[in-house]
């Protein structure tokens, strides 16, 4: 394989700039557009959802097969892996932290602090990113048995609780500090195996946990709160508490965002269709981006049909403003960073490729009811030569081309991840 140069990528940049005007698409529109775009990378690729708490397995129904070596096995590693990463992803974007990932002292969750995470926020100010938060409701003995903010046991409530409410003034104070607002995202895993008879009283337990958890206003400048969704886990095949429909309309009512992750739905279920309807009632939304595959709901993000659509939905929408569109995924079966970079890379080109849709041909074609000339139109859009856009997108934002790319991350498992034993 021999490697493109700067002059290679941009002459075919050039020719790409042509084809798409022959599109009715401009390319440097689309470029400037790409700018303003930024994603929520997910701390949690880095070590298998681990964190840095304890040597405790992963709960909650969710996991990580495959043991490949060389994972992130502390801070110093994590935030050297994820500068990485970064290194590799064109723009400017956010970085998703997970409760578990305290690095600044121990605190049981309960009794987290903003203080607990303070190198996370000099970090943060010092790689110029925003920070994005989330309560960690698993891997921990309260979460045992697989319920806490539903729980039976008022006392076990009561302890999630207050870590929903550390998990808020953490988010504000991040946000505060970064002139960002963070988005606090609550998942929690509580369901049932198999058929429960009581569906009722968990859900009721839960709304009324929330509501504890809500409580206290905090400032939309500086956090934005957001519950998330599931169909089922491991251990919870038959009955999920926080269902689509039970945190859909505590959202709604409560003026909370819901968050739809893609793994988290029937199978042929698109969670792009759900931007419009959502939008309409919702002030703004959060995705979690992943890849479901049989059972499995976090694989690593690629370009597919359900990806693209979801950016194009976006943009047809003209909803950028209002969604907000952060990673979820992990697979500890491969090089942790080629993991987080090929799925970010897949999920800015998802974006770069809607914003170079040929929409005013599509639209046109709509509106005649021409379907046949529409359907041809987003097959003739899948050949356009997006590619050589990307690399130009690369190439101007000081990030490895694809090609390149590619050789970073072997270099960087040869001279860093393999020396970890
Ligand atoms: C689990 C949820 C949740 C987690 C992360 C670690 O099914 O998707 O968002 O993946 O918070
Ligand atoms: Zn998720």
């Amino acid at each position: 394989m021999k490697t493109r140069g700067t002059d290679e990528i941009k002459a075919d940049y050039e020719q790409a700039k042509k084809t798409y005007a022959a599109w009715g698409v401009d390319t440097e529109k689309a470029l400037a557009r790409m700018a303003e775009r930024s994603i929520s990378i997910h701390c949690w690729q880095g070590d298998d959802v681990a964190g840095f708490e304890s040597e405790g397995p992963l709960s909650g129904g969710i996991a990580t097969t495959g043991n490949h070596p060389g994972k992130a096995r502390n801070w110093g590693e994590l935030k050297a892996d994820l500068e990485k990463a970064l290194s590799l992803i064109p723009g400017q974007h956010r970085v998703n932290v997970h409760a578990l990932y305290a690095n600044g002292g121990k605190a049981d969750r309960d009794q987290q602090k903003p203080e607990h995470f303070r190198p996370w926020i000099d970090w943060a100010k010092a790689q110029k990113v925003k920070l994005d938060f989330n309560g960690s409701f698993f891997s921990h003995p309260k979460a045992a048995d697989g319920l806490t903010l539903s729980h039976p046991d008022a006392s076990i409530r009561e302890f999630w609780i207050r870590h929903a409410q550390a998990a808020r003034e953490i988010g504000e104070a991040m946000g505060r500090e970064l002139g960002s607002p963070s988005v606090v995202n609550l998942w929690i895993p509580d369901g049932s195996k198999d058929l429960p008879v009581d569906r009722l009283s968990p859900r009721k337990r839960l709304k009324d946990s929330l509501d504890a958890a809500f409580a206290k206003k905090t400032d939309p400048k500086h956090m934005k709160d957001a519950v998330e969704c599931k169909l089922f886990g491991i251990g919870s095949e038959s009955y999920v508490v926080g269902s689509h429909e039970f945190y859909l309309g505590y959202a709604l009512r409560n003026k909370v965002m819901p968050c739809f992750d893609m793994g988290h739905f029937h199978p042929t279920e698109s969670v792009a269709d759900k931007i419009s309807s959502t939008l309409l009632w919702a002030d703004e939304l959060l995705l979690h981006v992943s890849r479901g595959v049989r059972w499995d709901s976090d694989h690593v993000v690629l370009l597919g049909d359900e990806l693209r659509l979801l950016a194009e939905e976006i943009t047809r929408c003209d909803a950028w403003s209002r969604v907000n569109f952060a990673l979820d995924y992990f697979d500890a079966s491969i090089n942790r960073i080629a993991a987080w970079a090929v799925g970010a890379r897949s999920a800015m080109k998802a974006i770069l490729i809607s914003h170079l849709e040929p929409i005013e041909a599509l639209r046109e074609a709509e509106k005649k009811g021409n379907f046949g000339r529409r359907l041809a139109l987003v097959e003739a859009n899948k050949a356009l030569p997006f590619g050589a856009v990307w690399d130009k997108f690369c190439l101007d934002k000081g990030v490895p081309h694809e090609q390149a790319c590619l050789e970073s991350i072997d270099e960087y498992e040869a001279s860093v991840l393999s020396k970890r034993k």
